[in-house]
């Protein structure tokens, strides 16, 4: 039976980080993931990292690319009723944000944990967790067609939203949060020039939009579609026309259609697992809970909980003390529901909902007109957006 100290499930940017964060302390760990290297690198998701992500991957070892290819953005841009305005980040909380794509960010930390020789078995399947209540527990994986077993002190749950660690759970053992919304993202990657110097969050009539980016010459846009929408009616004519549509005019002008380098539509849903530990088992990432992308959460919230874990697990086998593993569920969950509460709120501030009336449009417009008025409205808005402060 092969051993490690901790075994993490999911090659995804939550447990690669925590991998290479454990390593850098010292402690042996083995990541089993259930596609290929090539297959989560062509996930196309998020897009911005918080100061406190980017200085975790520094911390890593990995932050050199992301440093020298990443772009800095002082600022975002709200579209509505034909104006773009600016929030100045920056200049509000003192932070910037750092636009850099989740597969680069999953390629340096691939690439790293390669050089370092750690072990990440991938297209492990059937992965199952036993003994989460023993001193030693065991995953049962299957792997190059032989079954396989890694015995481990820990496991770190990191398989996202459909993974197996919170699905082997009995149902008795976590209460769950949960609001679905009634519409999905449709995203498009192509390259062409972004529209704006800055991320620019629209919201219209027609539905939400919104025009990201990976580079000066690659785009990332979305807008607000139908759950019953199928990508096979979306050409990228159509997809481009309707973006623009929901624009302000300055935008819309300046947006350059091009043909999509990817498209894939996401649904968007709210859902929190209390608590995130079992065990010896840890749940971070979108294992625990989930996140709508409007507020950029997803890929911050997954590095705010490796870094409680990485700290809580060195703790462990550096100072032979527990209380980090014991502070690991409510310190993460803290955190995941202030970035739930922003991401619900700025989800229902720039989204259509079917079941409006006249009177939550006039409210969602009285909202963004006083936000807009207000610089301790944009204030909060922003200290959300670049990220809460990390409690220790
Ligand atoms: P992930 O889901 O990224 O990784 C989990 C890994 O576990 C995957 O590689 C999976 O293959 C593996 N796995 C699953 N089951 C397994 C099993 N049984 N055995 C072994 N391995 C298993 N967030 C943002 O901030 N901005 C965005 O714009 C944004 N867009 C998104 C678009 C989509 C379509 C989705 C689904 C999510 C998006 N997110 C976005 C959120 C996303 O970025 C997540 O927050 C982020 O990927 C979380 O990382 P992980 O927790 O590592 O989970
Ligand atoms: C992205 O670049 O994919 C992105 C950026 C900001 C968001 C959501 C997605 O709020």
């Amino acid at each position: 039976m092969q051993r490690t100290q901790v075994a993490i499930i999911g090659a995804g940017p939550a447990g690669l980080l925590l991998g290479a964060l454990l390593h850098k302390a010292g402690i042996a760990n083995t990541i089993l993931e259930l596609h290929s290297g090539e297959q989560v690198l062509a996930r196309v998701r998020a897009g911005i990292l918080e100061r406190g992500s980017a200085e975790l991957l520094d911390e890593a070892g990995v932050g050199r690319r992301m440093r020298a290819e990443g772009l800095i953005h002082e600022g975002i841009q709200l579209s509505f009723g034909g104006q773009r305005q600016r929030i100045d980040l920056q200049g509000l909380t003192g932070q910037s944000v750092l636009v850099y794509g989740q597969n680069e960010l999953c390629r340096d930390l691939m690439d790293d944990r390669k050089a370092a020789g750690l072990t990440t078995h991938y297209e492990a399947r059937h992965v199952s967790l036993h003994g989460l209540g023993e001193p030693r527990v065991v995953v049962r994986y299957q792997h190059l067609g032989q079954a396989r077993e890694l015995a481990c002190d820990y496991i770190a749950g990191c398989d996202g939203f459909h993974g197996v660690s919170r699905a082997g759970l009995p149902a008795s053992a976590y209460h769950s949060y949960e609001r679905g919304y009634p519409f999905g993202w449709l995203g498009v990657l192509a390259d062409t020039r972004p529209p704006a110097d800055e991320l620019v969050y629209a919201q219209h009539e027609r539905g939400f939009a919104l025009c990201s980016m990976r580079s000066r010459t690659r785009v990332r846009c979305y807008i607000q579609c139908s759950l019953s929408d199928r990508l096979e009616s979306w050409s990228d004519a159509r997809f481009w026309r309707e973006l623009k549509s929901r624009l302000d005019p300055v935008t819309a002008a300046a947006l350059e259609p091009a043909p999509s380098l990817e498209k894939s539509i996401a649904p968007l849903r709210s859902y929190v697992t209390e608590p995130l530990r079992f065990g010896r088992l840890f749940l971070a990432g979108d294992a625990g809970h989930l996140v709508p992308p409007t507020g950029a959460k997803g890929l911050n919230l997954a590095a705010s909980d490796v870094r409680y874990l990485a700290r809580a697990l060195t703790e462990h086998y550096r100072d032979r003390s527990d209380a980090g593993l014991a502070r690991y569920s409510e310190q993460a969950l803290r955190r995941v529901w202030r970035a739930e509460r922003f991401s619900w709120s700025l989800t229902r501030l720039l989204h259509n909902f079917p079941d409006h009336n006249g009177f939550d449009q006039r409210i969602q417009q009285a909202d963004l007109d006083y936000l807009m008025s207000s610089r301790a409205a944009q204030t909060v808005l922003a200290e959300n957006y670049v990220g809460l402060p990390l409690t220790e």
